[in-house]
């Protein structure tokens, strides 16, 4: 059934959307099966977002039909949809009267991502009006927490550099701490690998009080402030909770120096949220495996991950991956900064919309995905600053000399794109980045060729 009289108005105006403040707007790339008209798929396809199903029922109301998600544009060229909902079709807690993800989610990439009649479609960008900004929680603390809690200033505070514990799984607890120590020694932060959390041969209730036994020496050794992150994951939000606090009750005096991590993206929103608001003074840590799923450009559904990460700060993410924007290991490419300017920036133009947060506080971009000291110069350049963590695994845990000088090299790569040296010239004078060279060959020769003869002689 063409149901495009009642589910498109292609006369109605963007610029006059976004100034009424009534509706969330999404920008799709959508292509119809062969057989349907591409007007007739996205009121379809908006019909079942909002209001509708694929006929008419009788129990339609002059009402329901005043909250209908309507397309206001469409390219069939370029295939783009572009979908208004209005923002009483979104779901509200009946504690706090607040939005919630998990129902913008439901309606706009819900059940029109296997609808018969549509080939695929991915949303690539959307408006939040400046009332459901207001409605969302966005994030309690960020990036200023970890810059006060590390004695710098809280605008501006710069690089933090940090690790994952590796091997990804199978160290007990005792080589667990061990790993983390040595880490600390040269470095700020540490993340628990997205898989880490209760096994039975590393059980929570023995790692970390030797993880806080671990933080307190490094803090001692080193006289500076360490930050740990937790994966707190679990299907039962009792549970997380249960593990949270007794993080916070082990950590005791230093609980301020914890971050909770949440495998956001397999997890779903109601996960961020149970951190976001039980434990609304620890940094949130979105992590995000699994994303690649959908928001690989080889996937044709579900959204990007420049949409991932604007969704994360509505919810309240104090810092998400974002990828090592073609310079790690992970899918990504140059232009992929948007992802970290659309989360830390005030107001941003992304690849469909215009976007202001009305004073939300930012999410931290997390840099992460195979990276080591030779590749962050380059990656800095590309971002623009580095008011980012950045946590490196194998760039730490691989490095010839241990963890302490894989966490200095790091520190060292940063100081070096600040001071806009030359890379080669800085390793002459800074013996754990020179290693660097040395313990990560390839990416020594793809990066820096002829380095051996400029630096080993
Ligand atoms: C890091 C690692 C992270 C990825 C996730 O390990 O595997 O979990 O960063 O990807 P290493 P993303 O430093 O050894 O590569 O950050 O893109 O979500």
């Amino acid at each position: 059934m063409d149901q495009s009289n009642r589910y498109a108005d292609l006369s109605l105006d963007e610029a006059e959307l976004i100034r009424g403040g009534n509706h969330i707007l999404c920008a799709y790339k959508l292509k119809p099966k062969a057989g349907t008209g591409f007007l007739e798929a996205a009121a379809h396809f908006a019909a079942e977002s909002s209001t509708g199903t694929n006929v008419e029922v009788s129990t339609t109301d002059d009402f329901t039909k005043g909250v209908d998600a309507l397309v206001y544009h469409i390219d069939e060229a370029t295939e783009e949809v572009r979908i208004a909902y209005p923002l009483e079709l979104f779901d509200r807690n009946i504690i706090d009267g607040r939005m919630m993800l998990v129902s913008f989610l439901t309606l706009t990439i819900g059940n029109n991502q296997g609808m018969g009649d549509i080939d695929h479609a991915k949303m690539y960008d959307f408006y939040v009006p400046r009332r459901a900004i207001e409605l969302f929680d966005g994030p309690a603390v960020n990036i200023g927490e970890l810059w006060r809690i590390l004695g710098r200033p809280v605008v501006d505070g710069g690089y933090i550099a940090g690790t994952i514990i590796k091997p990804k799984l199978g160290l007990r607890p005792e080589p667990f701490a061990q790993a983390a120590y040595d880490f600390w020694l040269g470095g700020d932060f540490i993340k628990n690998d997205e898989p880490q959390g209760n096994q039975v041969f590393a059980p929570l209730r023995k790692t970390i009080p030797l993880v806080y036994d671990a933080m307190k020496r490094a803090m001692d050794e080193t006289g500076e402030a360490k930050l740990f992150s937790a994966n707190i994951t679990a299907d039962d939000h009792a549970e997380m909770i249960a593990r949270g606090e007794f993080i916070l009750q082990a950590f005791g005096p230093d609980a301020d120096k914890v971050a909770f991590l949440v495998d956001g993206f397999v997890g779903g929103p109601g996960m961020v949220t149970t951190v976001r608001r039980y434990f609304p003074r620890q940094f949130l840590h979105f992590h995000r495996a699994g994303h690649g799923m959908v928001t690989s450009p080889s996937s044709k559904r579900g959204y990007t991950a420049y949409v991932l990460a604007k969704m994360s700060r509505l919810q309240g993410a104090s810092g998400i991956h974002v990828g090592t924007m073609g310079y790690g290991k992970m899918e990504g490419a140059k232009d992929d900064r948007n992802i970290a300017y659309i989360i830390e920036r005030e107001e941003y133009q992304g690849p469909a919309y215009f976007q202001k947060w009305y004073g939300m506080k930012q999410t931290t971009p997390i840099v992460s995905g195979g990276m080591n000291a030779l590749r962050l110069p380059g990656f800095f350049s590309n971002l623009g600053h580095a008011n980012v963590i950045n946590t490196a695994g194998g760039g730490s845990y691989g490095h010839l000399d241990g963890p302490a000088a894989g966490a200095r090299s790091l520190r060292q790569a940063h100081d070096c794109w600040a001071a806009g040296a030359d890379p080669i010239e800085w390793a002459k004078d800074h013996r754990e980045f020179a290693r660097a060279f040395e313990s990560f060959p390839k990416d020594a020769d793809q990066i820096f060729p002829g380095w051996r003869a400029k630096l080993l002689g």
